[in-house]
């Protein structure tokens, strides 16, 4: 999992208006109407759990320690979707007693390794790679105009990758993996063969060719060569770095979808509280 930057989040808090209004632009739904779709509930039915919700964001300061802002940003997008969102005083264990004590009904707290919500109601943990992998998977599908029958490439057999896979193949895609680690692919299609059959491809230039719509969930930079992309495709692209580079993201401009952690967020907080 990439471990996100500061400067890759601290403008967030100060221009989700305008995220929310590109975002509707591009998929037809706003951030909120969108994590209620993943979460499989209405927004106006959503508002009656969200409204008085509360949601403390935890600094954890294990491994490589606190990301400035990251906090903050949890709790702007929580607010943004109508939550009432604090972060807790102190971090750590400290930070989750307290979150306790101010009455929480929803965590939020990352480590390096697992980013969750943990709903203290509910008992109910919500995994971001798995969120992530959701939200995007519904965002292309609004962005497509749906996905039944149609051939879709997910780059990268990880949590995030895996779980768009699964959801896109329930959006009734035809979806073909790509990963570096083929067994990978392979292991992960075995186990899923009663659920949806799932394609392995070894070439990603030449799926990149044959795929319009494509979810990059690898970590990796610059991975998706504009070159071998159709003028149809419509890429959806979670966390960073973007697997396009900068000029590929200017020639595709509203085909490509890339966003570091507020679907996820947006995601994770809808499905904590349904
Ligand atoms: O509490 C803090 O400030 C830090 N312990 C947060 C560390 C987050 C590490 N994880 C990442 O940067 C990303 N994997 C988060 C999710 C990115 C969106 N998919």
């Amino acid at each position: 999992m990439t471990r996100l930057k500061t400067e890759d989040i601290c403008q967030m808090p100060d221009t989700l208006e305008t995220y929310d209004r590109d975002l509707k632009s591009v998929i037809g739904l706003s951030l909120k109407d969108l994590a209620c779709r993943v979460a499989g509930l209405g927004p106006s039915a959503m508002d009656g759990y969200i409204t008085g919700c509360r949601v403390c964001a935890v600094p954890v300061t294990s491994g490589q320690g606190i990301i400035n802002n990251f906090s903050e940003t949890l709790c702007a997008i929580a607010s943004h979707l109508g939550f009432d969102a604090f972060i807790s005083r102190q971090t750590d264990i400290a930070g989750l007693s307290e979150a306790f004590e101010e009455n929480a009904d929803i965590v939020l707290a990352s480590d390096d390794d697992r980013f969750v919500a943990i709903h203290l109601g509910h008992r109910q943990v919500v995994d971001n790679s798995q969120a992530t992998g959701r939200g995007f998977a519904f965002a292309l599908d609004q962005m497509a105009g749906g996905l039944t029958s149609r051939p879709l490439l997910v780059v990268g057999c990880g949590p995030v990758g895996q779980h768009a896979a699964l959801t896109a193949a329930a959006l009734g895609a035809r979806v073909t993996l790509c990963d570096l680690d083929w067994a990978c692919c392979r292991d992960f299609a075995y186990r899923h063969r009663h659920y949806a059959e799932f394609s392995i491809a070894d070439s990603l230039p030449a799926a990149l060719r044959t795929h319009d719509l494509i979810i990059d969930a690898t970590p990796a930079a610059d991975i998706l060569d504009v070159q071998s992309i159709g003028p149809a495709a419509l890429i959806a692209a979670p966390g960073v770095p973007c697997g396009v580079s900068a000029e590929g993201r200017k020639m595709l401009g509203p085909r490509l979808l890339w966003d570091t952690l507020r679907i996820g967020v947006a995601v994770m907080l809808m499905e904590a509280v349904a």
